[in-house]
């Protein structure tokens, strides 16, 4: 019930703001500097779940993907200075990869600051490049008003990351305040006249391209574009790390534009006469580094739009910048009618490119990684959910696998590392009935692996895989390409994975040949889900299998010949 004015602590106000707003799970690592918000946190434990992490990197990176996963801003509790510095990574992950995402940090008490007292430090200096606003609560009666700012700020227009600091001894103190309503999502509408530009432009193109990405997607939204491309018959391709956010086995979709990106789709990007860009922000990873689409005006027709103003023309100089939330534009393209029967090859062929990209191709070794994750496409039911972090194993997952709508996949679009086994972790906690899968390199896995522990605390049946070739494989790769042959700094000499698992109380097995992955997948599942723990497959690769496409050799070869 709703607080009309009683006398409450900060925290208090705190917790019951994160409540009316919808907040049913928070992930934080605790700290001395706001014991009083966790004391609130108690006495709110039957609507708000608390997962307390192993690392506030990990943390971080939990409410950053539970946001990913629910479309919801992402809730994470840190401590001043040491906590602050490692749930950074979280923050720069979600300013990167336009996540809503709200992290409280405990800060030193008023009368300290300053001084550089205890783990004092200044959060606005900070974040401020990185999140979209940084503030400091120093009075109980504003505790409301900055929540919701918060909460506005992280969902409207281009979502990101909030960070609101706490002074220790504000959290304490008391004011009589009556609640707030939940936060609106402020999202732009596209104009009658942008959609009559658009369509005219659209009856003039022969090669057009939809390119989607970004996030504040709903399944509606999706659902209304989906029947956009069917009804005008467009082709469809998703930016890097949003390959989610259309149907991957429907006949529309074209391939993902990003890193490994099919070298055809790379041409068919280049030799479209109109690109509509949808919530994607072109950044470099999507453009081939600038070389696909090329600043600041594109050769080929560009209609870009973006829930973020500051997004339109910032990079590029579009024929049409459209301002508008994607639920609001797929709404307004699903409404468009266009004749397509001018690109009906062109798309036609967009998807036989495709398929024949997605074919497993072999790599070195005994086991064959592609043929892997073809597997894992057949057998994976529609809403499993596919976590992963960094490294050239991903490209693997990306090529291969096929995500059959939105949410399915949880990656960050910044190629940050250790993000796999948080995401996992987040994934299985926002929906516990979904299968969720983390996909991780053996260099990715380490730097968040501790996190297996808060898998195994909350009983969360997740299945981990680590692609182990015994090296930074990304980093070797560049480093053959430029140095080739002095290695330096990237090769790695890993524990015993299976073995680290089932000391944490997971299971664990190693697969050192295709064959044997189905039944340890098989027997992974079976035991994860009867025992409510989670399961760990160590899969061992010949480090030659440096990409989907190449071997290490063979790019060391190259480099020599110069
Ligand atoms: C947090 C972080 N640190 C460093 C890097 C730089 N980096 C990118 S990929 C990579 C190596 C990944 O190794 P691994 O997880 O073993 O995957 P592989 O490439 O071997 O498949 C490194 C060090 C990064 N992207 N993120
Ligand atoms: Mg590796």
């Amino acid at each position: 019930m709703a607080n009309t004015g009683t006398t409450r602590t900060a925290a208090q106000i705190l917790v019951d703001a994160l409540k009316i707003h919808g907040v049913d799970t928070a992930f934080c690592v605790p700290g001395e500097s706001y014991l009083a918000v966790l004391d609130a946190l108690y006495d709110a434990r039957d609507s708000i779940r608390l997962i307390v992490a192993r690392q506030d990197g990990g943390a971080a990176y939990m409410a950053e993907a539970w946001a990913k996963v629910t479309g919801r801003p992402g809730i994470c509790f840190v401590t001043r200075g040491p906590g602050a510095t490692n749930a950074s990574i979280g923050v720069h992950t979600a300013q990167q990869d336009s996540t809503p995402m709200i992290l409280f940090i405990g800060q030193v008490p008023a009368e300290f600051s300053d001084r550089e007292s205890f783990q004092e430090m200044d959060y606005r200096h900070m974040f401020g490049p990185m999140a979209k606003w940084v503030a400091q609560i120093d009075r109980p009666e504003r505790m409301h008003e900055y929540v919701s700012h918060a909460f506005h700020l992280a969902m409207s227009g281009r979502p990101g990351p909030v960070v609101l600091a706490l002074p220790e001894d504000m959290l304490t103190q008391t004011a009589a305040v009556a609640d707030v309503s939940p936060y609106q999502v402020v999202q732009a509408s596209p104009s009658a006249g942008d959609m009559a530009r658009l369509g005219r432009m659209l009856e003039r193109a022969r090669q057009p391209l939809v390119i989607l990405g970004g996030t504040v997607w709903t399944r509606e939204a999706c659902s209304d574009l989906q029947a956009f491309a069917e009804s005008s018959g467009l082709p469809v391709a998703c930016s890097f790390r949003f390959q989610d956010l259309f149907d991957n086995r429907h006949d529309h979709y074209a391939g993902d534009v990003g890193i490994g990106i099919n070298p055809k789709l790379a041409e068919r990007v280049r030799n479209a006469d109109l690109l509509l860009v949808i919530g994607a922000r072109l950044g470099e990873m999507t453009t081939g580094a600038y070389t696909l689409v090329e600043p600041p005006r594109p050769k080929q027709k560009l209609v870009h739009v973006h829930a973020g103003a500051e997004e339109l023309g910032r990079v590029y100089q579009g024929e049409l910048l459209i301002n508008s939330g994607m639920p609001q534009i797929a709404v307004a393209l699903k409404n468009l009618r266009v004749d397509g029967s001018a690109w009906k090859s062109w798309r036609e062929r967009a998807r036989a490119d495709y398929l024949e990209w997605t074919k497993p191709a072999p790599n070195p070794g005994k086991v064959q990684l592609a043929e892997i994750v073809a597997w894992l496409r057949e057998r994976l039911p529609a809403d499993a959910i596919i976590a992963n972090g960094a490294g050239n194993f991903a490209g693997w997952i990306s090529r291969f696998y096929r995500y059959p709508g939105l949410r399915t996949q949880v990656a960050p679009t910044n190629g940050s590392m250790g993000y796999g086994v948080p995401a996992g972790v987040a994934a299985k906690v926002a929906h516990p009935e979904r299968v969720v899968v983390s996909i991780n390199g053996d260099g990715d896995f380490l730097m968040n692996g501790q996190e297996i522990a808060t898998a195994v605390q909350y009983e969360l049946p997740i299945v981990f895989i680590v692609v182990n070739n015994g090296m930074y494989g990304t980093i070797r790769m560049h480093q053959e390409r430029e140095y080739p042959a002095r290695v330096y700094g990237t090769t790695l000499v890993n524990p015993d994975f299976a073995a680290l698992a089932r000391a944490y109380g997971a299971s664990g097995e190693t697969v050192q040949e295709t064959a044997q992955f189905a039944p340890a997948f098989e027997r992974a599942i079976k035991t994860a889900e009867a025992a409510g723990k989670p399961a760990l497959i160590e899969v061992r690769i010949d480090p030659q299998a440096i990409t989907t496409s190449t071997t290490l050799d063979a790019i060391r070869a190259r480099a020599l010949k110069g």
